[in-house]
């Protein structure tokens, strides 16, 4: 038997109903979600810094971002306004890659992403360190439109896809935990979906 109308969706899609997080339900569509507007970016101009906790502070042009190393996961995402959307495919650049370069400090131990237009987004470091996180900037093969963070976003599938700032420009590692833009507003601050940490601290 299925626990709620939208599992039985669920498994009528082929899928294993277990997928779906306690009160989502599953769409076929990939929505655009976002305070503000779609920022314009210039290629030639932008950048991306990784700074705070770290031994070695960098700004990458995009030329040199697109260089690194990349790899591709297949993940659901699971929005707080309780849509998922199953099996997307992100392409981008994995954390270790960039933590590489940088070389956290022994004392980082959560991470503020950094957009455009002032928007931020927390997250502890665990989460962006996970296999099947990424800096990415395509999406089922194609790079990322503009609605959905092109150039650049954060995708941490651990989360509620708040925390996968769009339109990414940096990210600042801390010794301490710094509620970002949603959970300032409050949205919960760990945003875990298997336990439904949708608001409230
Ligand atoms: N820069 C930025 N990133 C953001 C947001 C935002 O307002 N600004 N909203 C978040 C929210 S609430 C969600 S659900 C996802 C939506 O991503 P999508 O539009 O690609 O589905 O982006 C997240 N990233
Ligand atoms: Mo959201």
């Amino acid at each position: 038997m299925f626990r709620s109308r939208a599992e039985k969706k669920v498994a009528d899609a082929g899928y294993d109903p277990s997928r779906l997080p306690p009160g989502q339900y599953l769409t076929e569509k990939w929505p655009v979600l976002h305070a503000g507007s779609v920022p314009t970016v210039d290629l030639a101009t932008w950048d991306f810094r990784i700074w705070g906790e770290v031994e070695n502070p960098i700004r990458l042009s995009w030329e040199e971002l697109e260089q690194l190393p990349s790899s591709e996961v297949t993940v659901d995402i699971h929005c707080v306004t309780r849509w998922s959307r199953f099996d997307t495919t992100f392409r981008g650049v994995h954390w270790s890659e960039l933590a590489k370069l940088v070389q956290p400090k022994p004392g980082a131990r959560f991470a503020v992403a950094h957009a455009e237009q002032g928007f931020t987004s927390n997250v502890p470091l665990e989460a962006i360190e996970a296999d099947d996180a990424l800096i990415a900037y395509g999406a089922d093969g194609e790079p990322l439109t503009p609605d959905h963070g092109w150039p650049l976003r954060l995708m941490v599938p651990s989360r509620y896809f708040w925390k996968s700032a769009k339109w990414l420009r940096g990210i600042e590692l801390l010794d301490h935990d710094r509620p970002g833009f949603w959970e300032r507003y409050g949205y919960n601050n760990n945003a875990d979906f298997t336990k439904e940490e949708r608001y409230g601290f």
